[in-house]
């Protein structure tokens, strides 16, 4: 009975701690939402179930070395913004958000939402499930009921991109299961059949993720880096559209009117300058514009249309 009573009690403090410390931090998010909002930057929001490797991934795409990814559940307990820039050099601000978990005690859900809820303002979503994780499939259900239950909008999570995180262990588990065999029995013929029955463990996994939603899957390691750079690549294809964006590319006389206004003013991101191979007097410009600035832009220099080269707007 004096167990029981024990418990209790260190469970109510514990919750009246975390209460307290979500209140603090609803300040300090409102206060970043707004800095957020009045830059015109795009933003990703990281999500997914506590211990997943949200931190880790954000760590691993920014190289922010303020991060401090945690074997421990709730590690992150206050949805943090970190700045990275994407490989067409877009800047890009990721949004870590604290995890999901499936039995949060009932007087912290309003909380936790209202916590996450700014996260989902984001133009993306990131989902981080741990594939290594023998309830992943339950965690990766959690995590899509909750965003259902925070009414964001269909499309939001149709773009959503799932990364199936941790298959550094995955593979791991699988060869030294395989080098356990091996050692233990020197029978081929059963090697082989463990070998198929990893392989169809594996499939089956991958059948019941199609189950429960898009196809935007990739599998990856935080840890080792793999499927970093495709994740990446979908990132800012998907990133261009949700924050709406274009991309423009100019001939411009190098050191001209335009050239400055495009290179050194703050109205555009240059992914790329080459210099143009017919005149070396002349470079060309890839710049990627946000739809309202490019407006702007048309409007202020509406000469600049002539040395424009192509559109995808
Ligand atoms: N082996 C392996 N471990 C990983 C990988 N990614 C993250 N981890 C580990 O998983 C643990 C949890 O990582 P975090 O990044 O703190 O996870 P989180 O989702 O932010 O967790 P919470 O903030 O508590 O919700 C840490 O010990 C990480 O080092 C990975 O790709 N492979
Ligand atoms: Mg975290």
């Amino acid at each position: 009975m004096s167990n029981y009573i024990d418990i209790t009690v260190i469970e109510y403090d514990r919750e009246r701690n975390l209460r307290a410390e979500v209140a603090k931090l609803e300040q300090h998010r409102k206060l970043l939402k707004r800095r957020r909002l009045s830059i015109d930057i795009p933003t990703v929001a990281v999500v997914g179930y506590t211990n997943a490797g949200k931190t880790s991934l954000i760590k691993a795409l920014t190289k922010d070395a303020s991060l401090q990814p945690k074997n421990q559940l709730f590690a992150t307990l206050d949805v943090t913004t970190h700045a990275g820039i994407l490989p067409n050099a877009l800047n890009v601000l990721y949004v870590d958000t604290v995890g999901f978990i499936a039995d949060i005690p009932t007087t912290l859900i309003e909380a936790f939402r209202a916590t996450l809820n700014d996260a989902i303002d984001a133009h993306l979503i990131i989902h981080v499930c741990d594939i290594s994780h023998p309830d992943y499939v339950v965690q990766h259900k959690t995590v899509i009921q909750t965003l259902r239950e925070l009414d964001i909008p269909s499309s939001k999570l149709e773009s959503m991109i799932t990364v199936f995180n941790k298959y550094d262990l995955l593979n791991q588990q699988t060869s030294d299961d395989q080098q356990i065999d091996e050692q233990d029995n020197n029978d081929d013929e059963e090697v082989q059949e463990e070998e198929e029955e990893e392989e169809k463990v594996i499939l089956q996994k991958s059948i019941s993720d199609s189950n429960i939603e898009n196809n935007n899957r990739l599998y990856i390691s935080c840890k080792t880096g793999q499927g970093l750079d495709q994740l990446l690549d979908v990132l800012q294809k998907k990133l261009m559209i949700a924050s709406d964006r274009v991309t423009c590319e100019y001939r411009v006389l190098q050191g001209g009117q335009l050239y400055q206004v495009l290179v050194n003013g703050d109205i555009c991101t240059i992914e790329n300058m080459t210099v143009d191979e017919h005149d070396p007097q002349f470079i060309r410009l890839k710049c990627l514009f946000s739809k309202a600035a490019y407006a702007k832009f048309q409007a202020r220099y509406s000469g600049a249309s002539k040395y424009q080269i192509s559109n995808d707007s």
